[in-house]
């Protein structure tokens, strides 16, 4: 397999086109910042030095439980889905680390995994189980849950599986399992909310003692969806609740389509911080629930005050460790174009939160002059950080422009006369 995906010399001539520009939009862009008192330099080594990671799943067509409509060339086995990650890393330079989702990712040869993903320049991030879907051949049905169900058997299977993906990670150099369980309920009445939280804590404990030492637990709470009235991990209060039971490594992770609509996301943020409770998020962005669009393309005020929170705690020194990932559903989009412009909008709400003017924000706030602190916020969202994007991007020998580089590349084609067209039709993940 080629580690060279597309093709180094096309990427340098559409820099070259671009060249002159970038540097005089960062040199005006120096001059701007310089005026407020920020080194640009320095801001680009920390967001040069940022990455999230891609998830294996995302770079499939996602689907509706409606209909999915496969795009061209859609990844066939978890080798062609790290291809398709190595060529969003080559170009947008924004994304190290891949997080495999077991079973769907399966293999027969996790060190030939490893070694190819070493051999694009890619690490592996968390590594996520899944015991919301039933598997073939599996002896327990998931249908009416798994880390919680009512059903000792079916519980110690849904522990196996967890412990199993953890062995798995170890293979792959990961240093976390995410678990999200889509465990709950219908109806009213169809569960006892307490009895399950138990018999899930229960489980999770067992999952927890398997865990090695340098690793963590990320705990994915869901409010709904695919059990509609409620479920076991509600929220980050029920997350919260069973991390600090399970003990330190243990914490909540924050995906942002899985509240309630309007729900102030950068608080619960700032909360688990304060709790030494964050464990990290899966970027997307939503409307009305879990829409899994793309991450900043409705709300990019929002995901900017997620990111105004962490970059605050980790100026007044608080010690954590956030993990990013991506996780979005492209059911219109090639999803190697989303995942990228995604990882860029990421990248972008950073820069801007590493603008804010700190010591004006605390001094606004202990002022109480709400108007003052509101614009230095505005200041940092408004300042458009495009040229010093695209100077990271040139450094670390990626595309100025990573969609239209993408697009003449003609990688999509290429990969579609390898890869068998898809049938299109049933419903995808959701
Ligand atoms: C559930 O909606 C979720 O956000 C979890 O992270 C899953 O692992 C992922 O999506 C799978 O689609
Ligand atoms: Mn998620």
């Amino acid at each position: 397999m080629s580690t060279n995906l597309i093709d180094a010399g096309a990427i340098a001539a559409h820099n070259d086109t671009l060249l002159s520009q970038v540097g005089s939009d960062y040199a005006h862009l120096g001059e701007q910042l310089g005026r407020r008192g920020i080194d640009i330099e320095r801001v680009r080594a920390r967001v040069a030095a940022f990455g999230v990671a891609i998830p294996s799943w995302g770079v499939g067509t996602g689907g509706t439980r409606f209909a999915r409509f496969p795009g061209q060339g859609e990844p066939r086995h978890v080798f062609d889905k790290l291809q398709d990650c190595a060529v969003i890393q080559q170009l947008a330079r924004a994304t190290p680390t891949v997080s495999l989702h077991i079973p769907w990712d399966r293999c027969t040869d996790w060190s030939e995994l490893r070694q190819t993903a070493s051999s694009h320049g890619l690490a592996f991030d968390a590594i996520n189980s899944n015991t919301f879907s039933d598997q073939k051949d599996q002896a327990h049905s998931y249908k009416f849950g798994s880390l919680s169900h009512t059903d000792a058997a079916t519980r110690a299977q849904a522990v196996a599986h967890n412990i199993d993906c953890i062995e798995i990670g170890r293979a792959l150099g990961s240093k976390a399992l995410t678990v999200w369980v889509g465990d709950g309920s219908n109806f009213p009445g169809q569960q006892h909310f307490r009895r399950a939280f138990d018999r899930y804590l229960d489980s999770a404990q067992q999952i927890y003692a398997a865990l090695p030492g340098d690793w963590r637990m990320m705990l994915e709470h869901k409010i709904c969806e695919p059990a509609f009235y409620s479920t076991v991990i509600q929220d980050w209060g029920s997350s919260f609740l069973a991390a600090q039971t399970l003990g330190p490594k243990a914490q909540c992770l924050v995906d942002l389509g899985h509240h309630a609509p309007n729900v102030n996301i950068e608080l619960i943020v700032a909360r688990l911080i304060a709790a030494g409770k964050l464990a990290g998020f899966h970027f997307n962005d939503s409307k009305y629930g879990d829409d899994d669009l793309d991450a900043g393309s409705v709300s990019p005020y929002r995901l900017f005050l997620v990111f105004n929170e962490l970059v605050a705690a980790a100026h007044e020194g608080v010690a954590f460790d956030p993990a990013y990932m991506l996780d979005q559903s492209h059911n219109v989009t090639d999803p190697i174009e989303s995942l990228m412009t995604s990882a860029v909008q990421v990248q972008r709400s950073f820069a801007q939160a590493l603008l804010v003017d700190r010591a004006a924000l605390d001094a606004a706030q202990d002022a109480n002059d709400a108007m003052t602190a509101t614009h230095l916020l505005k200041a940092a969202f408004q300042t458009d950080v495009t040229p010093l994007l695209q100077r990271v991007r040139l450094e670390a020998g990626g595309a100025i422009d990573p969609v239209a580089a993408y697009r003449a590349s003609g990688y999509r084609q290429r990969v579609a006369v390898q890869r068998p067209a898809v049938a299109g039709g049933s419903g995808g993940i959701v």
